[in-house]
């Protein structure tokens, strides 16, 4: 019996592969499947069991009338939410170690680059100056996690084992050795509170669009030896609202930002955050999954799905993560 087609519907960038790799990849994994890229007119839409997808537009999954499941090829599923038209089958996210620290690596890499003044470092040098600041230990900063998941827990105890001492906040409650963790609406303002540097690692949902907004920064703690505090946000573009940390970096309330995402991706020529002073930007690269290890992970799910087995990292689709 011929297995069922493996549908590829894939836009936007996904980490360093175009479409045609990942069609040329999926083929070498699962040469006994039809591995199709869409749109295709020569494809039946019934043949197809599973789809493969990153950004699709809403409605592209429709015609899927026998899909059986659907991978996502990154963490994020906002995406997809959006899709009103979203086949009820079950949905994948990627949830795998190389993800998990390739974050957790950029995490620390801007939580340490504040921390250390790089930016002020940086300039000196160009400008020649021996000019040395007083610095602090890691001990003397509170770094606040937005997001608790897969991704914000780990970035938590890599923090901790550098010295920072760590706060997070999440939906429900969490235990997280050596990390006092907050949950909900009621205990947001004591984690905010607390933080000087804030990690934004939430996913994007109804409910936390535009949370990095004025009034949490100013929420935020600015008592520690790094003064105003810093905000680094790896979640989503319209986690933020940018109209607002750019007059909270101009009026002092934010002190540094770095920013992996943007409302608008790839960020507009003319955008005021290419050449801020105080703004550290990276082009939605804090994730760049190996390709390879994500479609083993797929079709590792697949057989194990087909065997009988369970689907890992389902999406719960009433949460919208
Ligand atoms: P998870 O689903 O594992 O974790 C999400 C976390 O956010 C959970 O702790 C959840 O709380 C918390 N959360 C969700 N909604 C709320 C809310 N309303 N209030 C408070 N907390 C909330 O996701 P991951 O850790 O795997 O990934 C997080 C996000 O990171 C992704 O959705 C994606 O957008 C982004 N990402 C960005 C990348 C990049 O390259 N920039 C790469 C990969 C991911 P609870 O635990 O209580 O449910
Ligand atoms: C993801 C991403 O969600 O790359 O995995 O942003």
């Amino acid at each position: 019996m011929t297995k069922g087609a493996v549908a590829l519907l894939i836009r936007g960038v996904t980490g360093s592969w175009t479409a045609d790799l990942w069609k040329a990849r999926f083929e070498d994994l699962c040469p006994d499947r039809r591995v199709v890229q869409m749109p295709d007119a020569t494809v039946d839409p019934l043949e197809v069991q599973y789809a493969v997808v990153w950004t699709p537009a809403p409605g592209d999954l429709q015609a899927f009338a026998n899909l059986r499941v659907i991978f996502n090829l990154g963490a994020g599923v906002d995406a997809l939410m959006v899709d009103e038209t979203l086949p009820a089958v079950p949905l994948v996210r990627v949830a795998v170690p190389d993800l998990t620290s390739r974050v957790s690596e950029y995490v620390l890499l801007h939580v340490l680059m504040h921390h250390r003044q790089d930016p002020y470092l940086r300039q000196a040098q160009r400008d020649r100056s021996w000019a040395p600041r007083p610095q602090w230990p890691a001990a003397a900063v509170t770094v606040g996690i937005m997001g608790l998941g897969v991704l914000g827990s780990d970035a938590a105890l890599l923090l901790r084992r550098v010295g920072f001492r760590v706060v997070g906040w999440s939906r429900g409650p969490h235990e997280i050795k050596g990390v006092e963790c907050f949950y909900g609406a009621a205990q947001l303002d004591t984690f905010l509170s607390r933080t000087n540097i804030l990690v934004c690692l939430l996913p994007l949902t109804p409910d936390t669009r535009g949370i990095l907004n004025r009034s949490v920064f100013t929420r935020l703690n600015r008592s520690s030896r790094l003064g105003a505090p810093v905000v680094i946000n790896v979640g989503r573009g319209a986690l933020q609202n940018e109209a607002d940390i750019l007059s909270c970096l101009s009026d002092g309330t934010l002190g540094a930002v770095s920013l992996d995402v943007f409302n608008e991706e790839p960020l507009d020529k003319e955008s005021p955050f290419w050449s801020h002073p105080r703004v550290v930007l990276t082009p939605h690269n804090a994730g760049a999954t190996d390709p390879i290890v994500v479609s083993n992970y797929v079709l590792e799910q697949i057989t194990q799905f087909e065997a009988g087995g369970k689907l890992e990292n389902l999406v719960d689709r009433a949460k919208g993560y």
